[in-house]
């Protein structure tokens, strides 16, 4: 039972490293099954050579995938596999229709094919998890692709999609096209996409763990936390959903109501970091509980400002875990849909993450993706009637009319969030 990860493009490899690093991280201290668990859902043990993770590193550009390669060769649990790698001589220049169209017209088989020799070595294959950005041109458009084109070759694999979104204040001219060409598409071919926020990301170094200037690293070690809280195994011993191991992409899907077009997933994790003034208040589950619920409330006493879930699956580990039973406030009817909603799965584990003694994520198919998405289509669409940058697409073959129909695909997604 294996997942394949597909880390595409500067950020997807960047992001999708530390996360498979931070995964094995303390081996020592994990129990038997989740030990077991790992090995089975994310490596290959090979007779001969080092164990090698269910990953194929994409990029354009050969720079950073080397480093993730050579990183890697001075791990001692394992080290990544260049024979399933992909790199490329140029960058795909932020252009997503550029990255697109490299992929349709250029390299999309050679890659299939590795990606096929993968498939190969898993003995059952049930999920792909993609990490990419959104705003870049090759994880945004050849990753886009690339997610089409396997959809098609394995329909009954399911796929999950890490989105990393850009700084709002943006460094790349062209990241609202990119963000909503790739998350329209998505939104069709995929069957769940995971949000994260450099800007959430970067305040949480600044001002949570106090770092002056944040590298990347130190943004996505936060990252990765949250990942990591979400598809580390979990034993989930408790009686209540005893089937359920929530790492489990099938589970996932399941269990947040997900369905066409309603698949944009977001996360609400505390402790944020472990020198958050926050957490001396939260340092109680019933206090997590309470950090967590209230991020559903957009800082609102009015419950029809509240965000509205399909589903929502809560992630608790750590110290007695098992002792606490009382989900009130994330049961709460104020933050589910009236007319359609899986309502709170509970997953629970006593092995402590990332050295907090509790933590507690909630991953959420649920309306709180709507502000980030309706300001990036605002702004494409701006930029769109200026017909500025259009010209950079279509030299690509990407038309006016694919925009527009990569616009209404956004605005029939954030119809469906609307309570
Ligand atoms: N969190 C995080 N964001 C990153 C990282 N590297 C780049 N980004 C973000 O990703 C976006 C740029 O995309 P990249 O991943 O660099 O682009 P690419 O997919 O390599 O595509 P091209 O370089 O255009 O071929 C910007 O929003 C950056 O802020 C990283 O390591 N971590
Ligand atoms: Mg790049």
């Amino acid at each position: 039972m294996s997942i394949l990860n597909l880390q595409i493009g500067q950020c997807g490899n960047q992001v999708a490293s530390k996360f498979m690093h931070d995964m094995t991280y303390q081996w020592d201290e994990y129990s038997e099954f989740t030990r077991s668990k790992i090995v089975d859902q994310y490596f290959q043990v090979p007779d001969k050579g080092s164990p090698f993770p269910n990953s194929v590193l994409i990029d354009m550009e050969p720079k950073v995938v080397d480093r993730c390669i050579e990183d890697s060769s001075k791990y001692e649990l394992w080290n990544y596999n260049s024979k399933f790698s992909f790199t490329k001589q140029h960058g795909s220049g932020n252009n997503w229709a550029y990255g697109y169209y490299l992929f349709d017209t250029e390299y999309g088989d050679e890659l299939l094919e590795i990606i096929r020799k993968m498939i190969e070595k898993i003995d059952y294959l049930y999920g792909f998890l993609v990490f990419q950005s959104l705003a870049g041109g090759t994880g945004s458009g050849f990753g886009t692709h690339l997610v089409e084109a396997i959809k098609i070759h394995n329909p009954k694999v399911n796929m999950m999609n890490v989105a990393i979104w850009p700084y709002s204040t943006g460094e790349v001219i062209l990241q609202n096209y990119n963000s909503i060409l790739t998350m329209s598409r998505l939104i069709q071919h995929s069957d769940g996409v995971i949000s994260l926020y450099n800007d959430e990301e970067l305040k949480l170094c600044k001002i949570g763990k106090k770092i002056k200037n944040p590298t990347y690293k130190d943004i996505n070690t936060v990252i990765s936390e949250k990942l990591l809280s979400v598809f580390f195994p979990c034993a989930n011993t408790e009686e209540k959903h005893p089937a359920l191991r929530g790492f489990d992409t099938n589970d996932i899907i399941s269990h947040l109501g997900i369905l066409p077009q309603t698949n944009m997933l977001t996360m609400n994790s505390y402790p944020l970091c472990p020198d958050d003034s926050k957490q001396f208040n939260a340092l109680t589950w019933a206090g997590l509980l309470n950090e967590v619920s209230r991020s559903f409330q957009n800082n609102s006493r009015d419950s029809s400002k509240w965000a509205k879930s399909f589903g929502n699956i809560m992630y608790m580990r750590g110290e007695e875990v098992y002792k606490y039973n009382d989900y009130s406030l994330m049961e709460d009817p104020n933050l589910y849909r009236e007319d359609i909603t899986t309502g709170l799965k509970i997953l629970k584990d006593s092995y402590s993450l990332h050295g907090h003694e509790k933590s507690c994520t909630v991953l959420s198919n649920s309306s709180q993706i709507t502000y980030p998405l309706e300001q990036a289509l605002r702004k494409s669409v701006l930029m769109f009637r200026n017909k500025a940058y259009v010209h950079h697409y279509e030299k690509c073959n990407f038309t006016e009319e694919d925009f527009k129909e990569s616009f209404t695909v956004a605005r029939d997604a954030l119809l469906n969030y609307k309570p």
